[in-house]
């Protein structure tokens, strides 16, 4: 399990295993139904411990090891963000988190883009407040809603999640995540690694593999510094499809490999939605991804712009709304 559990492999090699998931490992990796914790369970296991916060004594330092297996994640029909607040009474204003009784190490900032989801997002948070209190991180949620109704950019969004984020904290890996994604092993760690990571490796969506060797798309991770060495991500890409992979070329480019978490922790559920409006297929994105070997350098974080609309500290995450433009 430990040897499968990085894949610090070019995107080459990367695209065989590609193959080799889809024949053989696809029918390896079921989580046996016994092993299976739910979300709600999860939130009873954390209200146990809630608020008992020990006073003033030296900490020591966490465990980065999670407690958690594989989860069967919940979505209950009549679930309120009010009752979200009440099962995590341990998350402070703006969604950040730090561990009760034990200093953490590592600080991470979770990065998603947002319009028009709330009802994802409230699902997204339910069980992500938790998966990620029981890795005992330090964390924070940013929630980055697009303003206005121009095409969507979710990789705009994004450049502007870490730009805003580090003006907070010095958070040392960030978690560039779909809203509509949900993690189905504790063990898949929020924590950033030596190269980029690439979390989401197998969604149901695509029959829990990877759709194509060099998908990047989902949920990936960088620390500032590998952040800054690819540039960000690009600006440029307004409507679905082709920045993730654009991202992904980035990486490569910049002379870094992928990381990812094995197919049996990297194990994701997508809540089904109808195609978005003002998100349409980008026509424009083979052309651009054409391009990305000269253009990575020009556009991205050296060439950022956005207005700031606000920020709220919410009590679940931070909300922040920008008018980032439209396609030129
Ligand atoms: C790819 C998209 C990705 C998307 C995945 C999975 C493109 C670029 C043209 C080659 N890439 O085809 O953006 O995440 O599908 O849906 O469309």
């Amino acid at each position: 399990m430990t040897l499968l559990y990085y894949l610090g492999v070019p995107k080459v090699v990367t695209y065989s295993f590609g193959i080799l998931q889809k024949g053989v490992l696809k029918y390896l990796v079921q989580p046996s139904a016994q092993n299976l914790t739910f979300t709600e369970d999860i939130h009873d296991k954390l209200s146990l411990k809630a608020g008992s916060r020990e006073g003033s004594q030296t900490l020591t330092n966490c465990s980065i090891i999670s407690p958690l297996g594989p989860i069967r994640v919940q979505f209950p029909k009549s679930l309120t963000l009010e009752e979200v607040i009440r099962k995590n009474p341990d998350v402070t204003q703006g969604g950040l988190y730090k561990p009760l009784n034990c200093t953490s190490r590592k600080k991470t900032a979770i990065i998603i883009p947002h319009r028009n989801r709330e009802h994802h997002l409230k699902y997204l948070l339910y069980n992500l407040h938790p998966f990620l209190q029981l890795q005992q991180l330090n964390y924070g949620i940013y929630v980055i809603h697009q303003a206005g109704s121009f095409t969507f950019n979710r990789a705009k969004l994004m450049n502007v999640g870490f730009k805003e984020a580090m003006k907070d904290d010095d958070w040392d890996c960030l978690f560039f995540h779909d809203v509509d994604l949900i993690p189905e092993d504790g063990r898949n760690l929020y924590t950033c690694d030596r190269f980029p990571k690439h979390a989401s490796s197998a969604i149901d969506k695509f029959g829990y593999v990877l759709p194509y060797g060099s998908y990047f798309g989902g949920v990936c991770a960088f620390t500032p510094k590998q952040y800054m060495q690819i540039n960000g991500f690009p600006n440029n890409y307004w409507g679905w499809g082709g920045e993730d992979d654009d991202i992904g070329n980035r990486v490569v480019l910049s002379g870094m490999s992928v990381l990812r978490p094995s197919i049996v922790y990297g194990r994701y559920k997508m809540i089904q939605h109808s195609p978005d409006k003002g998100n349409e297929a980008n026509p424009e994105r083979w052309d651009l991804l054409d391009k990305t070997g000269q253009a990575w350098r020009q556009d991205g974080i050296n060439n950022l712009h956005y207005k700031l609309l606000s920020k709220e500290l919410l009590p679940l995450y931070a909300n922040i709304t920008v008018d980032i433009g439209f396609r030129p």
